[in-house]
């Protein structure tokens, strides 16, 4: 993993699932985070993973597994040693919503992703009638969905960045305090 290590020593890595279904935005997005002048990402083995440096002390490394219904099945393999998911709904999609939460669902129930920290994005906000963060939340049933681990829902457009940051932000303090939460409980287990 020599290639993903960040240049600063104090840096922590965290490693970041970006699900969604396909067409929802996520390398749309993943690009569009790549080109941003105000983080450093640190071009890695191909498209769909890229290193993402929104503050010093920690950095995220973000896989794109990619959403078609086959890869779908693989997601559950990409779940160890991850420490937040990104996942992407496409707001202008409502014939497949349900399909997006029953995949969201089917995630969430993996060993590997207990407890781990969701941020979701309402992608394609530029869209006129796209569904709100509020709609997606209520349609998701998130708060039942995300009931044993934090989460939020962030409003986006992939295109123009909007909302990107603010989504990645709010996965950063989660990450922070999951991680911190994990460190604790393995430094319990270590000392009893
Ligand atoms: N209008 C609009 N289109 C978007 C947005 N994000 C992605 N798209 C379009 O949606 C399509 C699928 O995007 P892509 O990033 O390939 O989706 P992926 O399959 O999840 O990686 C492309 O045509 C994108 O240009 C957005 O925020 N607004
Ligand atoms: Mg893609």
């Amino acid at each position: 993993m020599g290639l993903l290590s960040s240049k600063n020593p104090k840096t922590k890595q965290a490693r970041i699932l970006l699900l969604g279904l396909d067409s929802a935005g996520k390398s749309t997005l993943l690009y569009k985070l790549k080109l941003a002048k105000d983080i450093m990402t640190i071009p890695t083995i191909g498209f769909n993973v890229e290193v993402i440096e929104l503050e010093k002390s920690l950095s995220l490394t973000v896989w794109d597994v990619g959403g078609q219904e086959k890869m779908r099945t693989v997601w559950e393999y990409y779940c160890e040693n991850t420490d937040g998911l990104l996942y992407v709904v496409d707001s202008t999609d409502k014939q497949r919503l349900e399909d997006s939460r029953r995949e969201l669902k089917h995630i969430l129930k993996n060993e590997h992703i207990k407890n781990v920290p969701v941020v979701l994005l309402a992608n394609k906000q530029d869209v006129p009638g796209a569904l709100t963060a509020e709609d997606i939340t209520r349609m998701f049933r998130v708060k039942k969905l995300c009931s044993d681990r934090n989460w939020y829902v962030q409003p986006c457009c992939a295109i123009t960045g909007d909302g990107l940051m603010e989504g990645l932000r709010k996965l950063t303090g989660f990450v922070k305090s999951h991680m911190k939460s994990r460190g604790d409980t393995l430094a319990f287990f270590k000392q009893n």
